[in-house]
C-alpha cells in the first residue's frame, strides 16, 4: 500500500510540475535582442530624420509599427564595451567596472542579465560582436566576432575554437542566428542576443549594396561647418569628417584615375587584406566611376569636404541596408515558426553616432546624437502597436525591464529601472525619473574626446569636464543642435543650480566615488 501511495504521490508531483512548468514556459516570453554597432537614430526611418528618408529601414521600422518607438532613450557611456557592459549588468560603468574600451576584460564573474535568465530556465545565446575581451559567461551558446570583427570573411570565436567564415559579416551573423533558433532546446524559452558589427567604422557595404546609394544626395547637417565657439572640448576632438577621416580606410578614395591603390589606410589587415583577390577587384570596380569623378572635377576645399560627407553617408547607409535585411529575415523567421506572438523583439545600437553633425563621425560626447540610443521594441501581448514613448529611459534599464517582462525578480543592486509601466500605452507615470546620469571616461583615447559627465533633464542638459573644470549648459528645446553653450550666461543661474543639485543627487544615488566626480 505504501508503495502505491508513494507512486501516486510521485505521479501527482510529476503532473503538477509538468503543468506548472509547462504553463510558465508557455507564458514566459522569448526575447530576441538585436543590437547593431554605431547605428544612429538619424539612420532609422521610423525616427523620421531627413537622412533616413533617403535610405529607409522598412524592416527595423516594422518593430516600431508593431510595438513601441522610444524617443528619449540614452546610453550611460557612449562607447562600445561600456554600453554593452551596462546592458548586461543594469549598472553604470563605475559599478560594473568596464569604464572604457581597452585591455582590461569585462569581469564575467559578476551578476548579469543572461545569467539570471539562464538560472530561471531560459536557453541563452549570443551571436556576433561582443568586444568585452573576456569570454562570455551566462550563455548556453556563444559565437562572437574576434575583437571589432571584420566586414569580409571574419573570424568567429567559440568555446572550442576560432574559425574564419567566408562571407559578409552581417549575413553570416544572421545565418548563425537562424541556425541557432532552429536547433535550440524547444522546451525552454530563449534569450538571444544578435549583435551586428555594422554600421561600425570603416563602413564596408555588402557587394550587392556597393552601388546602392551611389547617386543619392544626402541632406547635409546645418552644423557641418561648426566653428565650436564657446565649446572647448568640442573644438579639441579628432573626429572630423574632412580633417580626421582616413581617405583610403574610411572614404575608399584611391591615388588617382583608374587606380586600384587606396589613399591613406593604416589598417589594411582589417580591411582590404580580409577580402579575397576577386573580392578586392570587384570592390575597386564598383567604386571606379565615383573615384574617377573625384579627380576629373575641380573642387574647392569646402566642396571636397561636402564630397566626403556624401561618400561617408553612401557607405554608412549601405551597411545599414544589410542590417535592415537581417532584421527582416529574423522577423520573418519568428512569424513562420509561430514565435512572433510570444517573443519580445528589441532593436537598438550600443550608442548613437554623428552623421556629419558638427562635422563629425564617431560618438563619445554627451550631445544628443551620440548620447541618444535608438530603441524599438515589440511584444504583442503587452505593447500597443505604434506607440511612442517619451519618458527618459537608459541602457541600464534594459535588464530590469526584461526581467520584469519575463516575470523574474530584479536584484536590488541593479541601478536601472523597469520601464514596463511605460509600455502599456506610452504614457509616462508621474513617479517616473526626471533626469539621467552620463559619464564618459576614455581620455586619452581614440578621437581625443575629453572625459566628462553630466545630467539631462527634460529640457536642459548640464555637462562637466572635470579635468579642465569646464561646464556646458544647453537648452535642448531652443537649441536642439547644442551649439550655444549658455553656461554662465545671464538668466541661467537658477536652472544651473537646479541641474547641479540634480547631478549631485544622481551621483549619490548611483554611488559615484569622489574620484569620479
Ligand atoms: C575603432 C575605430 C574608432 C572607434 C573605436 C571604438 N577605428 O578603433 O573610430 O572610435 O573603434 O568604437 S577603426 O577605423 O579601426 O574601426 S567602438 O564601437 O568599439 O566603441
Ligand atoms: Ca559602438
Amino acid at each position: 500500500r505504501n508503495n502505491i501511495k508513494h507512486s501516486l504521490l510521485v505521479y501527482i508531483a510529476w503532473v503538477v510540475s509538468l503543468s506548472s512548468y509547462g504553463q510558465t514556459n508557455a507564458q514566459r516570453p522569448n526575447v530576441i535582442f538585436i543590437m547593431s554597432d554605431d547605428h544612429a537614430e538619424q539612420a532609422i526611418s521610423a525616427y523620421g530624420h531627413p537622412i533616413s528618408q533617403k535610405a529607409p529601414t522598412p524592416h527595423i521600422d516594422r518593430i516600431a509599427n508593431e510595438g513601441a518607438l522610444f524617443l528619449n532613450n540614452y546610453c550611460s557611456n557612449s562607447i562600445c564595451g561600456p554600453s554593452r557592459a551596462a546592458i548586461l549588468t543594469g549598472k553604470h560603468s563605475h559599478k560594473n567596472g568596464f569604464m572604457r574600451n581597452g585591455n582590461k576584460g569585462f569581469d564575467g564573474t559578476q551578476q548579469t542579465l543572461p545569467k539570471i535568465l539562464q538560472q530561471n530556465g531560459y536557453e541563452t545565446a549570443i551571436i556576433g560582436k561582443w568586444h568585452l575581451i573576456s569570454k562570455p559567461t551566462g550563455f548556453d551558446h556563444w559565437e562572437i566576432l574576434n575583437d571589432q570583427g571584420d566586414y569580409y570573411n571574419p573570424y568567429f570565436i567559440t568555446e572550442r575554437d576560432t574559425v574564419r567564415r567566408m562571407g559578409y559579416v552581417t549575413d553570416l551573423i544572421t545565418d548563425l542566428t537562424k541556425d541557432w533558433l532552429a536547433n535550440r532546446d524547444k522546451n525552454k524559452p530563449f534569450f538571444l542576443m544578435m549583435h551586428h558589427k555594422a554600421p561600425h567604422r570603416n563602413w564596408v557595404p555588402a557587394e550587392r549594396h556597393y552601388k546602392l546609394y551611389e547617386n543619392t544626395v544626402f541632406p547635409v547637417p546645418e552644423t557641418y561647418f561648426d566653428d565650436y565657439e564657446g565649446r572647448y572640448a568640442a573644438a579639441q576632438q579628432e573626429m572630423n569628417i574632412y580633417r580626421d577621416m582616413y581617405e583610403g580606410h574610411d572614404l575608399k578614395m584611391v591615388t588617382g584615375i583608374d587606380s586600384d591603390t587606396l589613399l591613406y589606410d593604416p589598417w589594411p589587415h582589417a580591411f582590404l587584406e580580409t577580402m579575397t583577390p576577386a573580392e578586392q577587384e570587384r570592390f575597386f570596380a564598383a567604386y571606379r566611376d565615383r573615384n574617377n569623378d573625384f579627380y576629373t572635377t575641380m573642387r574647392t576645399e569646402k566642396e571636397k569636404a561636402l564630397w566626403k560627407f556624401q561618400r561617408y553617408m553612401q557607405d554608412y547607409l549601405a551597411t545599414v541596408k544589410s542590417v535592415d535585411e537581417s532584421v527582416g529575415e529574423i522577423l520573418d523567421y519568428l512569424k513562420a515558426n509561430g514565435l512572433d506572438k510570444n517573443t519580445i523583439v528589441i532593436y537598438t545600437s550600443d550608442q548613437g553616432f554623428y552623421l556629419g553633425e558638427h562635422g563629425w563621425f564617431d560618438k563619445r560626447f554627451m550631445y544628443e546624437e551620440s548620447f541618444g540610443m535608438p530603441l524599438l521594441m515589440s511584444y504583442p501581448k503587452h505593447i500597443k502597436p505604434g506607440i511612442k514613448i517619451d519618458g527618459l529611459t537608459q541602457n541600464i534599464d534594459f535588464a530590469p525591464t526584461l526581467l520584469d517582462l519575463c516575470q523574474i525578480a530584479t536584484p536590488d543592486d541593479m541601478q536601472g529601472r523597469s520601464f514596463k509601466a511605460l509600455l502599456q500605452n506610452g504614457r509616462t507615470p508621474k513617479d517616473w525619473r526626471k533626469s539621467l546620469y552620463y559619464h564618459y571616461y576614455e581620455y586619452p583615447g581614440f578621437h581625443s574626446v575629453r572625459a566628462h559627465y553630466g545630467v539631462k533633464m527634460e529640457r536642459y542638459k548640464l555637462m562637466h569636464f572635470p579635468k579642465e573644470n569646464l561646464w556646458e549648459l544647453y537648452d535642448i528645446k531652443k537649441d536642439p543642435s547644442e551649439i550655444e553653450n549658455i553656461f554662465g550666461k545671464k538668466g541661467t543661474a537658477k536652472i544651473t543650480q537646479k541641474l547641479q543639485q540634480e547631478l549631485l543627487m544622481l551621483q549619490d544615488k548611483y554611488e559615484v566615488d569622489n574620484e569620479y566626480r
